[in-house]
């Protein structure tokens, strides 16, 4: 049985990656998390209790506890989601970002390093590092035209900037080491457990309350949508399959204007939450993010053709099954809404581990 390192699994994305493997497959999951104001580990209450899932509360910029969680588990491979991940909070505080995103790296990567040198024969063959990043990195695109793996890097944000870093620094510890790394860049995900500073979960908790819904300037940025669990399944097929050295865009080739996902999500919250309706009188435009990048697009060709994953949901249909999550799972959402979950968190992960 292969056991799979995962850092940021009490994260959105790391949190649908973990419960997709513990599901679907037949891994040993180790999720390192360190649990800042993004990890819940009431996203993964459904697996929390299985035989092959294990957390370790974690910083991944301590060195001493990343190498004792590497000697204590002796993973086969390592998915690397931890990160500061929203951009308006890299605008007003970019240190957790350089902090977390490039020394967190780079400090995983040398405990990755010392485990891969000291395995042999095939489970040295076998390892991987999987480092998770964003469409981000490669700054911003006029009307036409989509990122490919061969575009050029032109990271326009603390955030971007300092997962751009994060990426380089991959490529550098398998190109000088000979680290067997694989790359992905995703486009914007959403979907359940998506926490509510980012626009898509923003906005269906704020309209399920009747509060205004900020539109930073016009609304006619684009970003390319996709859905978490399609997500989640190609980052599986990119670690089981992908070519070593290899970078792999990921997108869900759904481009929309934020006026157009904030009007998507009003008219499925008329349909299905008719008190309030209709929703859309709340849209309200706010003064623009500093530096906003006008268009994503992500050309999903490469990943595709050579590793056959495509997604499964349209548009239309995750953000039918979001919003119907956000309206029924109100034990999640009272649980960040009131900040009882990083309460939570800490009462019953010091009930487990001293158990
Ligand atoms: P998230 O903010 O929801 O989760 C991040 C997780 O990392 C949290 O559980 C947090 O506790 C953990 N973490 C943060 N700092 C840590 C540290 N120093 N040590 C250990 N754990 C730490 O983020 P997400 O949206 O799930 O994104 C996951 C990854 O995917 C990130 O690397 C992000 O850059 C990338 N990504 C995200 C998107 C998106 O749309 N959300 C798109 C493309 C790529
Ligand atoms: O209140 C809002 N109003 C608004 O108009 C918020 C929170 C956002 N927006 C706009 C800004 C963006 O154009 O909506 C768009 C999406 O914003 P976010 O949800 O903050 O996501 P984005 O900045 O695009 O970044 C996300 O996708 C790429 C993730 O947070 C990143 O981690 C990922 O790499």
């Amino acid at each position: 049985m292969k056991t799979l390192l995962i850092t940021g699994g009490a994260g959105f994305i790391g949190s649908a990656v973990v419960r997709q493997l513990i599901n679907d497959t037949q891994y040993k999951v180790v999720n390192v998390d360190k649990l800042t104001y993004a990890g819940n580990l009431q996203s993964l209450i459904s697996v929390s209790t299985h035989p092959r899932y294990k957390f370790e509360q974690v910083d991944i910029c301590d060195a001493a506890e990343v190498a004792r969680v590497f000697r204590e588990h002796q993973p086969d491979a390592v998915m690397h989601l931890a990160a500061e991940s929203h951009v308006d909070r890299s605008i007003t505080g970019p240190a957790d970002f350089i902090q977390t995103n490039i020394v967190g790296t780079y400090t995983l990567l040398e405990a990755a390093r010392a485990h891969w040198n000291s395995l042999e024969g095939e489970r040295k063959a076998n390892f991987r590092f999987h480092h998770i990043s964003t469409d981000e990195v490669y700054g911003s695109l006029g009307d036409e035209g989509f990122f490919t793996e061969e575009t050029a890097y032109e990271p326009n944000s603390p955030y971007s900037a300092s997962k751009a870093s994060s990426d380089h620094l991959v490529r550098a510890w398998h190109h000088t080491y000979g680290l067997p790394v694989v790359t992905t860049n995703c486009s914007n995900n959403y979907g359940p457990y998506h926490f509510p500073e980012k626009l898509i979960p923003l906005v269906i908790l704020n309209a399920v309350n009747g509060k205004p819904l900020p539109i930073y300037g016009k609304g006619d940025n684009i970003r390319d949508w996709l859905y978490v669990d399609d997500h989640a399944r190609a980052l599986r097929t990119v670690l089981e399959t992908g070519k070593l050295g290899e970078t792999y865009n990921i997108g869900g080739w759904n481009e929309k204007t934020n006026l157009e996902v904030v009007q998507a999500i009003c008219a499925l919250l008329d349909e299905l939450h008719p008190q309030g309706a209709p929703h859309a009188k709340l849209i309200t435009y706010v003064a623009d993010r500093a530096g906003h990048d006008k268009r994503y697009a992500i050309d999903a060709t490469k990943i595709a053709a050579d590793l056959g994953w495509k997604p499964q949901e349209t548009f239309e249909t995750g953000l039918r099954k979001t919003v119907a999550w956000y309206l029924t799972n109100t034990d999640w959402i009272k649980g960040v809404t009131s900040g009882d979950y990083q309460k939570w968190v800490q009462q019953n992960y010091t009930e487990r581990s001293t158990a």
